[in-house]
């Protein structure tokens, strides 16, 4: 096939793909860290309410329930908090505290009597069961108290 050709076919594909992409990704949807409060409100007293002041939210905007037990949560300094028996269902969100509490079906308490996401830079991590990397979301800002992923 001439030069010219490859690439005018090349460039159809590219347009076909950039045109399905909105509906695509809308059907098929992801699993992913969507955000981190990481700097809590006011001083870091070690108080209960200040650890459950930063939280990491995992959304599932795929069309499937996802089962996370056994899946990690990790920082940079390789704090781990493994998932207990919990399923989150499609379009759903949930909210993972540092501190203590009683988990429900929107937030789930890593039950820490210390604070796991720097106020600075950090790195959040999400592993499958198996170990496999699922999803990561970075910051670095003392700019802003949060991160949207
Ligand atoms: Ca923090």
């Amino acid at each position: 096939m001439p030069r010219t050709r490859r690439l005018a076919a090349g460039a159809a594909i590219t347009a076909a793909t950039v045109l399905l992409l909105p509906g695509q990704a809308h059907a098929a949807g992801t699993l992913r860290i969507s955000k981190i409060w990481y700097d809590s409100p006011g001083s870091d007293t070690r108080t209960n309410a200040s650890l459950n002041g930063e939280w990491v939210q995992i959304t599932n905007s795929t069309g499937t329930a996802v089962s996370l037990k056994g899946w990690t949560l990790t920082d940079t300094s390789r704090h781990a908090y493994t998932f207990p028996t919990f399923t989150l269902k499609p379009g759903k969100t949930v909210t993972v505290k540092t501190g203590r509490g009683t988990n429900t079906t929107t937030t789930l308490y890593q039950q820490r009597g210390a604070y796991v996401w720097n106020n600075d830079k950090d790195t959040a991590t999400l592993r499958r069961t198996n170990g496999t990397l699922h999803h990561t979301c970075a910051y670095n800002s003392t700019r802003y108290d949060y991160k949207t992923c």
